[in-house]
């Protein structure tokens, strides 16, 4: 499979890893859009949130709450972050391999453009 983020998490691509587990890898965003914006995807290949199932739930749960519980390790939770799935091309996805995008460290704006 030709997937950057399939390659990011097996690390054929380095990144700069956040958290790794058996289930997902955590890594920063290579054009970040706020002082800390890292993203979280699962170690298996999901090219978008419309391919997840309920057979995903529990990963995908697993992916939400890993979020918070980073933020809360990197002090970012009093002040506030913001979690992001992108789907499709409205929603400006451009890598097909699902990632948590994981936002803070400023004020964010409502709702996004
Ligand atoms: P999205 O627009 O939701 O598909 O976001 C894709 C994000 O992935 C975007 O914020 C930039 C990031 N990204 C793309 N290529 C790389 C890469 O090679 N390394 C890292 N660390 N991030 C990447």
């Amino acid at each position: 499979m030709d997937c950057l983020f399939c390659k990011i998490a097996v690390g054929e691509i380095p990144s700069n890893k956040v958290y790794e587990d058996d289930q997902v890898y955590a890594f920063h965003d290579i054009n970040p859009g706020a002082p800390t914006h890292f993203l979280i995807i699962p170690k298996q290949h999901i090219a978008t949130l419309n391919d997840a199932g309920t057979e995903h739930q529990a990963l995908l749960g697993h992916m939400q709450l890993l979020a918070s519980k980073l933020c809360k390790e990197m002090g970012l939770a009093e002040e506030g972050y913001r979690t992001v799935f992108n789907c499709n091309k409205q929603a400006g996805q451009t890598v097909f391999h699902i990632h948590l995008h994981v936002l803070g460290g400023r004020a964010l704006r409502w709702p996004p453009g």
